[in-house]
């Protein structure tokens, strides 16, 4: 293969969550968030695991960032848990909670290693779960005030600054079929919450930079929409329908000043919008820094005008639309790999929004140990040589996107850590390090040596 560089300045970095690794669930006032909720309901998460002590990282974060720098990342995407700075989501910020984020950050930057924070990460605070969480617009308003509390602390030393990772889950996920935290299946809602979540990163975004942030941004997880037949104008509107329900609802406002026609009238036919209040689109609207782009795989759809498609998480689409099956190799999570739709929706995003710089902010497989699904290959080792592969795969594929023109600024490798897999409990590995959850004992798989090695020659 020919040798592959990067830009000069090119942000290679790891990626984590708070509820995934943390643990120290109750530690100095943290209160409960809706994941604490949801993850002790009997049948929601794999055979009942939680987020309580997980990684441990809350403990162990120096230790773990000394083996972030020797494996030379530059940079390193966290989250902070909400429900740590404002245990009920309102009132003062608790200083025990900041402290964390405080001693996390500085640790970072002894290192050499830039904090990219997220906001908003899916635990939100039990109490606002308990008044609709998101589709309650009080929440975006909180979110705001609670911004503003986390840039108070950390905006002295913190340059990157995103407000939510993946509304797309926290709404359809969330409030549409219910896989995900707080569990509903209200169409109505997952539309109302998609709606709240957007005016929650206007109103944060406004509240950074009115603090000083230099650098303000979001982070989706647009998908590759694809056609099962190229030729099928069914199938044609059947993308056109989830690429509008699953991008442009989102990328539209963002970054082309409003919600699209077609997108509205879906939303008004499942439920009367009227959420949407005015001057909302503009807050929404104004400019970002910086898009953070999560992808894993491509979606392939087929119309159906019979009505008997599955129609996915997409409330108002069921029997219209059909999900294909995954084909070829699959990851642990059943998921494709096809590095070429990470280079179609960088070089579509790049194409259709242009002037807003892109950063991978996730990206990356799981896969399990082998030969034994919970334990490293031999002595101190896992050969994760189909990561590596992944990885490889689609380090390609964001380089032809960057040789196509798309301004891409950075990678950030899901996950630094094997975690808390949201609904799959800890039974997928997303983590080029491994994590043995008996002993907490931290083992780099082979994919965080070749890493390693990637970021040291900037290049493939
Ligand atoms: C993302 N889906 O989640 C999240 O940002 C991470 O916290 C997570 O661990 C990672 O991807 C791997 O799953 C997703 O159903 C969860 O399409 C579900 C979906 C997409 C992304």
């Amino acid at each position: 293969m020919n040798e592959l560089r990067f830009p000069e300045h090119f942000l290679w970095g790891a990626a984590t969550a708070a509820y995934q690794i943390e643990g120290a669930a109750r530690d100095d006032g943290r209160g409960p968030s809706i994941w604490d909720t949801f993850s002790r309901t009997p049948g929601k998460v794999y055979q009942g695991h939680t987020g309580d002590v997980a990684c441990d990282h809350y403990h162990r974060y120096a230790d773990d960032v000394a083996l972030m720098a020797e494996l030379g990342l530059r940079a390193y995407r966290f989250s902070v848990a909400w429900p740590r700075i404002q245990p009920d989501g309102t009132g003062p910020a608790n200083p025990r909670g900041l402290d964390f984020y405080d001693r996390l950050t500085d640790t970072l930057l002894d290192r050499g290693i830039d904090p990219i924070v997220t906001l908003y990460h899916w635990d939100l605070p039990q109490t606002l779960g308990d008044r609709g969480g998101w589709t309650n617009r009080e929440t975006a308003e909180h979110f705001a005030t609670y911004a503003t509390a986390v840039y108070a602390r950390l905006g002295d030393r913190v340059d990157v600054w995103t407000t939510l990772n993946e509304p797309w889950c926290s709404a359809y996920l969330g409030y549409g079929n219910g896989v995900h935290a707080p569990g509903e299946q209200d169409p109505a809602a997952a539309f109302t919450a998609v709606h709240h979540l957007l005016l929650g990163h206007g109103l944060a975004a406004r509240a950074l930079r009115s603090a000083g942030a230099r650098s303000v941004g979001i982070t989706l997880n647009p998908a590759d929409v694809r056609p099962a037949d190229p030729q099928s104008a069914a199938d044609a509107a059947a993308v056109r329908l989830i690429d509008g329900l699953h991008n442009r609802i989102f990328l539209d406002p963002l970054l082309a000043g409003g919600y699209p026609d077609d997108v509205r009238e879906h939303v008004a036919r499942m439920v009367e919008p009227t959420f949407i209040r005015d001057g909302d689109e503009k807050l929404i609207a104004a400019p970002i820094d910086l898009l953070g782009i999560n992808y894993y795989q491509p979606s392939y759809v087929a119309g159906r005008p019979d009505g008997a498609g599955g129609g996915g998480a997409y409330p108002g689409t069921e029997g219209a639309v059909q999900f294909l099956p995954p084909t070829g190799p699959l990851t642990d999570m059943e998921w494709m790999i096809e590095p070429a739709g990470l280079t179609r929706l960088l070089e579509r995003i790049a194409t259709d929004y242009p002037g807003v710089p892109l950063l991978i902010t996730e990206n990356g497989a799981a896969f399990p140990d082998k030969p034994g699904a919970d334990s490293p290959d031999g002595p101190g080792q896992v050969v994760d040589t189909d990561r590596i592969g992944y990885l490889d795969g689609h380090l390609r594929a964001a380089h032809e996107a960057i040789s196509r023109g798309v301004d891409l600024r950075g990678y950030l490798v899901w996950s630094f850590l094997d975690n808390f897999e949201w609904a799959e409990g800890y039974r997928k590995r997303f983590g080029i390090v491994h994590v043995d959850y008996l002993t907490q004992r931290r083992t780099p798989k082979a994919s965080a040596r070749w890493y390693q090695e990637v970021i040291s020659r900037n290049g493939l």
